[in-house]
C-alpha cells in the first residue's frame, strides 16, 4: 500500500485537536508512555506513525494491525466507496468545530462541543476485533469510552428502547452524499441493552493518537462484535428513542442488511458466505467466529431469538 506524506494528513486543525486530546486524556497516561515520540512539540507536525499502545496483540493473541492499513484501508461511503480512496478525500474534513447533540427520549438532553466531551470521558484503550460484512478483519487498538457513560449522564427514560445514530450531512465535505442511492445521512441504531453494554465505545482515537478523518474522527461508535458497517463515523447526533431505527443499510437492502447485523459463521449473507474472513496482511482465510470472538460477553443479550430471522 502506498504510503501518504504526512504533510498532507496533518492539516492544522487536525493538529491542534491531538494535541487538545494529549492534554485531556485522562486514563491512558499518553505522558508516562513517551508522547515525545510522536513528535509532539510546538513546531512539529505529528507524522503519520503510531503512537504507543499497553499491548501488540488482541486478548487471543492476534497481532495488531498496522497503523498503515487501519489508516489507508477504509470503508467511509460518504467519501468514496474505493476503500484507499478515502484518506486521500478525507484529508482536509473539518472536525473543529464539532458538536454532538444527545437527545430524544432523555431527562437531560444536551449538546456538547466535541472538546468538551474527551475531557468529560477520558479515553481508554480498547484493543478490538473488527469484521466486515465484506469478508475482511482487522485487530485495531481503540481509544474511546464505553457509551454507557455518557448514556447514564443524560438520564435515558423509561420508554427509551433504542439508540439512533447519525453523522454529518455535508455534501460540500463528503462528495460520496451526492450519491442519491443512499439515504444519506448514515444511520445506526442499538437495542438500548446493546447500548449500554462494556464493550460498546465511543472511540476518540487510535494507535495513542486521534483519531483521523477516515475512520470517523471526531467521533465513531465500535461494537466489536457486530458487523463493521454498525460502528458509524462522525457522529453529530445521538438520540434515544422509542422504535427500532431504520439504517442506512437496512433502507438501501434489507434483505441483506438487518438491524441487529451480529457477526454469525452460520448466517450467510445472500451473496457469500460468512464462515471464513481474510485477516488484513494475512493471505490465508481464517474461520469467523460467532459474535466476533466476543459470545462470551455478549450471546445473553440474544437468549432466545432467532439469529437467522434477527439478521
Ligand atoms: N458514516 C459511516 N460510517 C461507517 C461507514 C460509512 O460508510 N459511513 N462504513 C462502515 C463500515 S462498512 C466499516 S467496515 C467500518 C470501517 O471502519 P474503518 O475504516 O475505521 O476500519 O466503518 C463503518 N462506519
Ligand atoms: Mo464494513
Amino acid at each position: 500500500m502506498h504510503k501518504i506524506p504526512s504533510s498532507e494528513i496533518t492539516p492544522e486543525h487536525i493538529y491542534r485537536s491531538r494535541r487538545r486530546f494529549l492534554r485531556g486524556i485522562g486514563a491512558l497516561t499518553l505522558a508516562g508512555l513517551g508522547v515525545a515520540a510522536c513528535g509532539d512539540t510546538a513546531n512539529q507536525t505529528p507524522a503519520l506513525t503510531p503512537g504507543p499502545v499497553s499491548r501488540q496483540t488482541d486478548e487471543r493473541g492476534d497481532p495488531l494491525n498496522t497503523y498503515e492499513q487501519i489508516t489507508t484501508y477504509n470503508n467511509f461511503y460518504e467519501f468514496t466507496t474505493q476503500k484507499e480512496g478515502v484518506a486521500h478525500l478525507a484529508r482536509n474534513f473539518r472536525t473543529s468545530p464539532w458538536t454532538v447533540s444527545i437527545g430524544g427520549l432523555v431527562h437531560k438532553p444536551q449538546t456538547i462541543a466535541i472538546e468538551d466531551l474527551l475531557k468529560r470521558y477520558p479515553s481508554e484503550e480498547r484493543i478490538y476485533r473488527l469484521r466486515c460484512v465484506e469478508g475482511w478483519s482487522m485487530v485495531i487498538p481503540w481509544l474511546g469510552f464505553p457509551l454507557h457513560k455518557l448514556l447514564a449522564d443524560v438520564e435515558p427514560m423509561a420508554n427509551a428502547r433504542y439508540v439512533r445514530f447519525e453523522t454529518l450531512y455535508d455534501p460540500d465535505q463528503m462528495p460520496g452524499q451526492r450519491d442519491r442511492w443512499y439515504a444519506w445521512p448514515y444511520v445506526e441504531g442499538l437495542r438500548l441493552d446493546e447500548a449500554m453494554h462494556d464493550l460498546t465505545i465511543l472511540s476518540t482515537g487510535l494507535y495513542g493518537n486521534v483519531l483521523l478523518p477516515q475512520n470517523g474522527a471526531p467521533l465513531r461508535l465500535v461494537v466489536p462484535w457486530k458487523y463493521g458497517f454498525k460502528s458509524i463515523k462522525s457522529i453529530v447526533a445521538i438520540d434515544l428513542v422509542a422504535e427500532q431505527p431504520t439504517s442506512l443499510w437496512m433502507a438501501a437492502a434489507p434483505h441483506e442488511y438487518g438491524f441487529y447485523a451480529n457477526v454469525n459463521p452460520n448466517v450467510p449473507h445472500p451473496r457469500w458466505s460468512q464462515a471464513t474472513e481474510r485477516r488484513i496482511g494475512e493471505f490465508e482465510r481464517r474461520p469467523t467466529l460467532l459474535f466476533n470472538g466476543y459470545a462470551d460477553q455478549v450471546a445473553h443479550l440474544y437468549a432466545g431469538m432467532d439469529l437467522r430471522v434477527n439478521y
